[in-house]
């Protein structure tokens, strides 16, 4: 079958994990290795001071109950980055594979910007022989919806040699990150964290920034997808994770190396100080695996999910699925105890692939820690449970509330795993879907055309609905992250079997970009639709995608053709495209995102 997942007994993972090798190094300037989560990173600010406006909030008088979907400032600054992607031998964890790298870091650089700021990035493609695309994940890019970057949808891939500029508005704030939308490339590195600074209704005293939690392989994505993507008679394999990584930060046991080129390697380290509160990013740019983080001895304050700041609630562990992010609270300990504690992500075998160490590790050092030592401190009741879920809607409110209402449309998607006769594939609503590179839906509508092949699994929805409620049934024994672009959708409700009907807080329901669907279970979203565009709709497995999970929603198809801007930049990317593929043809291994 396509996912054989789960029930490998791997390795004594945890064994391995407590056991690691330890010099008490920190070294982070070379070998692809960034600054984040080392000695060397900075706290992060409340906000970017570097305006031209005099003083006080960039937002102004706007707080966390303004609604950021509606009234956005917009404050003239432009943030810029200059990025230069290549493909290059690594290795974040002392074993040395092939990564795809920007400007030589892993995890890429963070882009931070004010709520109102604009973004803008250079991507200049270094690598020799593919094209690639950047997807800035959860912006809405209201009136910028070619930037959304995912090839084959929205613009044509950005072809070996070339460059393209990006450019939207940070209209929404919180912690994201940006990934390559072409094949699986984000899972060989080509992904970093993306912070934009904003109102709050919790307050902390420190920004200790991101945790970037991933897992981790030892191959090129392109050999993984290759053995994926077999035909069922050659014997596919599904890909295991090796590792879990805390800001590209966790070593390898080199026992376990397998005979490769294996080297000591950083761990990643954030300070606590005591009587304060901490903001921690939990974001998970996994290729597959749900995580569950904890920290040792203390209780995690969850302040915000994805780009949506809600109602506080307490937890010993937060689910991730791939793309989600958790903001959490952390209340420093004021008693004489303090000490060194480990922060835990660990992929539980039920819901991830993983043969190797199952279990990412960051040291997290009070003031009165020794910081050339491990810290040895025990598990939280639970931080490695099996439950392949997120955390109860009822326990997550939006700070900003907002009311769905009923649907213009309800639609019903089921969600199957099986082959198409001769490949494993997975499929919504009976179609497994491709994107085609060379034809983006997006300029295709923009010119006025509504026809599409079936294999795009293209659902339009004129602008006289106002909004769209997808009734969403997986037949399938994995629990799948979903995405949608250009939205933060109303999760109406989610479970387990059948739903009968019931909204969890039917006034203001949980908002967020990704959120998972359990194994055999249901998932009702609904959105508005405020933002005409091609925007996927996909599981946000790597593996999955690769195997056609998407549903490509085309919204207000004539209103697209009226009002959505295609600057000239972007058709170049098209005839560039074609260009390079008509003397090096590229024969797509998987769906294309
Ligand atoms: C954490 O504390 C250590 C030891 O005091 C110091 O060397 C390091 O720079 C600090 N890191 C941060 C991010 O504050
Ligand atoms: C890593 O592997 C590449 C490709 O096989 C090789 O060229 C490089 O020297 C290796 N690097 C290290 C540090 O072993
Ligand atoms: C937001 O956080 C800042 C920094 O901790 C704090 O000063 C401010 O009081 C917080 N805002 C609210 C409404 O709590
Ligand atoms: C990231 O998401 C994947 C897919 O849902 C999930 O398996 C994994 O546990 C998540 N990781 C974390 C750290 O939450
Ligand atoms: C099944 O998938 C393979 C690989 O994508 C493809 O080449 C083949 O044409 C598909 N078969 C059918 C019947 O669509
Ligand atoms: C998918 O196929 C099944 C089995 O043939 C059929 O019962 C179902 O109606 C189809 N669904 C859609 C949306 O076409
Ligand atoms: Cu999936």
């Amino acid at each position: 079958m396509v996912s054989p997942i789960l029930s490998v007994a791997s390795l004594a993972t945890l064994a391995m994990a407590q056991d690691v090798p330890w010099s008490g190094f920190d070294k982070w300037s070379h070998n692809s290795y960034s600054s984040l989560g080392s000695k060397q990173a900075d706290h992060l600010p409340w906000f970017m001071k570097n305006n031209p406006l005099p003083a006080g909030k960039p937002w102004g008088l706007r707080n966390a109950d303004t609604n950021y979907y509606t009234d956005y400032p917009i404050t003239g600054v432009v943030r810029s980055y200059d990025w230069e992607v290549s493909k290059q031998s690594c290795a974040p964890d002392g074993v040395n594979t092939t990564c795809l790298l920007v400007n030589g870091q892993y995890p890429g650089p963070a882009i931070e910007a004010n709520w109102g700021d604009t973004i803008q990035v250079k991507l200049t493609n270094n690598i020799a022989d593919e094209g690639t695309g950047i997807h800035w994940h959860g912006i809405l890019q209201k009136g910028s919806q070619p930037y959304d970057g995912v090839p084959g949808v929205s613009i044509c891939p950005i072809a070996p040699g070339e460059s393209f500029t990006y450019s939207f508005p940070a209209e929404l704030y919180g912690s994201s990150y940006w990934h390559s939308h072409y094949s699986s490339q984000f899972a060989s590195g080509l992904n970093g964290p993306m912070i934009i600074y904003g109102p709050n209704s919790s307050s902390y005293d420190i920004d200790l920034g991101p945790a970037q939690l991933t897992d981790w392989y030892h191959e090129y994505y392109e050999d993984l997808l290759g053995n994926l993507a077999k035909p069922l008679s050659e014997n596919p394999q599904y890909p295991y994770s090796k590792n879990i990584l805390i800001n590209g930060k966790n070593p390898y046991d080199c026992d376990y190396a397998d005979g490769r080129d294996c080297e000591q390697a950083p761990i990643a380290r954030f300070n606590l100080t005591s009587g304060k509160t901490h903001r921690l990013r939990l974001i998970n740019t996994s290729a597959e695996s749900l995580l569950k983080v904890s920290l040792d001895g203390h209780k995690l304050k969850v302040m915000a999910n994805d780009y949506v700041e809600i109602q506080p609630y307490e937890t010993d562990v937060v689910t991730l699925g791939v793309g989600q992010r958790t903001d959490v609270l952390i209340e420093g300990k004021t008693s004489s105890t303090q000490g060194a504690y480990w922060l835990r992500a660990v992929a539980p075998h039920d819901c991830a692939a993983n043969d190797g160490q199952n279990v990412g590790k960051a040291a997290i050092y009070y003031e009165d820690a020794d910081d050339s030592q491990l810290p040895f401190s025990s598990p939280n009741d639970g931080y490695d449970n099996s439950d392949c879920f997120n955390d109860p809607l009822e326990k997550t409110v939006p700070v900003m509330a907002l009311d769905p209402g009923e649907p213009g449309e309800s639609v019903d998607v089921s969600m199957e795993g099986h082959s198409n006769g001769t490949h494993g594939k997975w499929w919504m609503n009976n179609v497994t879907a491709t994107v085609d590179y060379s034809d983006p839906i997006l300029l295709r509508a923009k010119m006025g055309y509504t026809d599409f092949p079936t294999q795009r699994n293209v659902y339009q929805y004129d602008s006289s609905v106002d909004s769209v409620r997808f009734i969403i049934k997986n037949n399938n024994g994995n629990s799948h992250p979903m995405h949608l672009h250009g939205h933060n959708i109303f999760v109406l409700a989610e479970g387990e079997g059948d739903w009968d009907g019931t909204i969890i807080n039917p006034s203001n329901p949980q908002r967020r970009d990704v959120q998972l669907v359990r194994a055999n279970g249901f998932l009702v979203i609904q959105w508005f639709q405020d933002n005409p565009g091609a925007w996927p709709f996909h599981c946000h497995i790597a593996w999955h995608l690769s195997l056609g999970m998407i549903i490509e929603i085309l919204e207000s198809p004539e209103l697209i053709h009226k009002d959505v801007k295609v600057p000239s930049t972007v058709s170049q990317t098209c005839r560039d495209w074609w260009a390079f593929n008509e003397h090096t043809p590229i024969d797509a291994l998987d769906s294309g995102i």
